[in-house]
């Protein structure tokens, strides 16, 4: 490649990534209605059960390098205009739930209401990764009612136990450092690892019940 088709390259990703940024916005506001009805929910289940199924919840939009970068990963077409059709998660919810039946609680409340459309559940908790990562992914889409139009826009929702968080995150770390490539023992005790954290969430979860049944 000669130096000018380096700065044509760069050049052409610079005026990519303005591009990209622009048409971001609306994956920001799809995430902002996400929120509130995610937020509303909780409010209003604590206030008529006494009990809040969701703990907290985190959001991003993928960041437009991140974008380019999963693109041409896939060897997908670096066609702004394409990205939605092409990328599930460029918008990302994650909601922590204290018990795994809140986890489908959560999922089933946002799946009723008439303006989400479910089009992808990705259920790791019924069929766990075979590292052991569990959690209950949707590709939901919903309405963003702009100045001059409606936008439909997907947003991956990733709902999960706080003890299902505890062992991703932690596995996200330490499996970065071994570039995808970990030693066999390490898999072995992240496998084990991830089953503890499940039967802390099965025990969890049968004090929880028999709270709520001594409630009655
Ligand atoms: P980040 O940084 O969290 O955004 P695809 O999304 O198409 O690449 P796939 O396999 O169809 O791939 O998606 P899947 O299985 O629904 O998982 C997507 C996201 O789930 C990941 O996003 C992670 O956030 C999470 N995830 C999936 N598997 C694992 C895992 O083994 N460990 C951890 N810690 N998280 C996982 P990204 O883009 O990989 O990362």
């Amino acid at each position: 490649m000669s130096t000018l088709d380096g700065v044509t390259d760069l050049a052409d990703d610079l005026s990519l990534l303005r591009d990209l940024e622009r048409r971001l916005l609306v994956y920001k506001f799809a995430i902002e209605e996400l929120m509130t009805k995610l937020r509303i929910l909780s409010e209003e289940f604590d206030y008529v059960h006494r009990h809040d199924p969701i703990e907290h919840i985190t959001n991003r939009v993928k960041k437009p390098e991140g974008i380019l970068e999963k693109l041409r990963r896939k060897g997908l077409p670096l066609e702004p205009d394409l990205i939605g059709d092409h990328l599930d998660d460029i918008a990302g919810v994650r909601v922590i739930c204290p018990f795994v039946s809140d986890v489908y609680r959560v999922s089933a409340m946002l799946a009723r209401q008439h303006d989400v459309d479910v089009l992808l559940t990705k259920d790791y908790i019924a069929t766990p990764k075979p590292n052991g990562y569990r959690s209950l992914h949707l590709i939901v889409r919903i309405p963003v009612f702009l100045s001059d139009r409606v936008e439909h826009v997907k947003v991956e929702v990733q709902l999960r136990t706080i003890a299902m968080d505890f062992w991703a995150t932690l596995e996200h770390k330490l499996f970065y450092k071994y570039d995808d490539r970990p030693p066999a023992d390490f898999v072995d005790e992240l496998m084990s690892s991830a089953l503890i954290a499940a039967q802390l969430d099965e025990r969890m979860e049968s004090l929880h019940r028999r709270i709520h049944q001594d409630d009655r």
